[in-house]
């Protein structure tokens, strides 16, 4: 991820909308390519809509593309970025006339998928996908630099065959792997719970405003010091929340309309979620209450095929962008699949103080304590140990030291083994 405009690759979106398709939808489905772009790190320069039946040769219409030639000029765009997906033959056409790099929406996915990848069989399984996506077009990319009669193609009557060839048994060199990684999973969570630390990950639809409400729980949060964690990802802060210790992660969360062939490749990014003590469910207030219960809908579905009595605390935001009577109406609708939803307004900060004891309610229970330690350098360093990995409410020193704390089962099982030895 990479925040400063002059490294940043700046792009234009374009998308296509069929003409049977209305207009909240168009709207909706290109509000998630912009987040999408930017979650991937480009800056988006500028947009272009077009509403027609797709054309062979551009997608969009011959006339758009001449448009498309002076903006990237004009602007200095890097590349474009299509919703629609691109033929390897519109791709060509399309870089070949304006001059610049040209990707498509599934292309981005993967960009970001890839960049996510934190586990040995994320990267697998997003490779995998990778593959699967050039697989049919293996054949059109060796025809056209055919046509193009670069060097070293020409006279190989047989490269088509062996290009494809060689996808396909690097997917099945993938697939074997895969069937022999371990899932690692759990090895990750311990390592993070033997610090003292719950995780709460923020799931969701692209758009909900996860990295909103990420960024300002972030910012208003006095920050724990993570330097344990020397491999902490930028979409992960180590937050107290009430007291508790929290890593706090945003995702890449839930995509519209995700073809089959990428769903692993998205379940195993999706694994800062699996591993969570609670999930924050962040839907977005604002949509229409049909909406927003599909995509609850569809959200469990996804989450419950992979978690156990992990909680979920649906988070309703962006209230400030609807009336009350139409947070009644969608607090009715959605009732059903989210009893006690927290609203908030990641924007203004609303509902903030809610949401923390919310969390704070959800996360493992701990327990409380009292241990007596003698007055030396040992029981000084269980004490800085105990501040590590517990609450201490309260210390006194006096002949000895007599801490109270609230920690976790296994943290008191082992300061009482600790204190009856000494
Ligand atoms: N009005 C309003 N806009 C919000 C709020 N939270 C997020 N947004 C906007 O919604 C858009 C998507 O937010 P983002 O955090 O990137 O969503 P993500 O895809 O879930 O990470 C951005 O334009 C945000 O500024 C909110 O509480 N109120
Ligand atoms: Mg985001």
């Amino acid at each position: 991820m990479c925040d400063d405009p002059l490294t940043m690759k700046r792009v234009i979106l374009v998308q296509r909308n069929d003409p049977t398709y209305d207009g909240p939808v168009n709207t909706r489905h290109f509000l998630e390519l912009q987040e999408l772009a930017q979650s991937a790190g480009y800056q988006v320069i500028g947009n272009v809509m077009q509403t027609r039946t797709p054309d062979r040769k551009y997608q969009v219409g011959r006339g758009k593309v001449e448009e498309l030639v002076v903006m990237v000029k004009e602007s200095g765009a890097d590349g474009i970025i299509f919703y629609n997906q691109l033929s390897t033959t519109q791709t060509y056409n399309i870089s070949e006339t304006c001059k610049c790099e040209v990707i498509d929406k599934f292309q981005l996915i993967l960009e970001i998928f890839a960049s996510r990848a934190t586990t040995k069989r994320a990267k697998l399984q997003v490779e995998l996908a990778k593959l699967r996506y050039e697989l049919p077009k293996a054949k059109a990319i060796v025809s056209l630099l055919k046509k193009d009669e670069r060097p070293g193609f020409m006279g190989l009557g047989s490269y088509e065959d062996s290009y494809e060839q060689d996808i396909k048994s690097r997917i099945s060199r993938i697939r074997k792997e895969l069937a022999s990684v371990q899932k690692d999973n759990e090895s990750l969570r311990l390592k993070r719970h033997e610090r003292g630390f719950s995780i709460v990950a923020l799931a969701g639809y692209t758009s909900a405003g996860k990295s909103t409400l990420f960024n300002a729980l972030v910012d208003e949060n006095v920050r724990v010091d993570a330097t344990l964690f020397t491999t902490l990802m930028p979409t992960t802060r180590a937050l107290d929340i009430c007291g508790r210790r929290v890593l706090l992660t945003d995702t890449v969360g839930f995509i519209e309309d995700l073809p089959h062939w990428m769903v692993d490749a998205f379940r195993s990014t999706l694994n800062e979620i699996f591993l969570a003590d609670v999930i924050l469910l962040v839907v977005d207030a604002s949509e229409s209450p049909d909406i927003i219960r599909q995509k609850l809908v569809t959200s469990h579905d996804t989450l419950w095929e992979q978690i156990e009595g992990v909680p979920i605390v649906t988070v309703l935001n962006k209230v400030d962008r609807i009336t009350g009577d139409e947070l009644e109406e969608r607090l009715e609708n959605i009732g059903y699949l989210a009893p006690n939803p927290v609203r908030v307004s990641a924007k203004n900060g609303f509902g903030f103080d809610e949401l923390k004891m919310e969390i704070y309610r959800q996360l493992p229970k701990w327990k409380r304590d009292t241990v007596s330690l003698p007055m030396s350098e040992y029981g000084m360093s269980i004490v800085s140990w105990l501040f590590d990995e517990s609450i201490v409410h309260n210390i006194s020193y006096s002949d000895r030291i007599t801490v109270d704390f609230e920690a976790r089962d296994e943290i008191i099982r082992k300061i009482r083994a600790k204190a009856t030895a000494m």
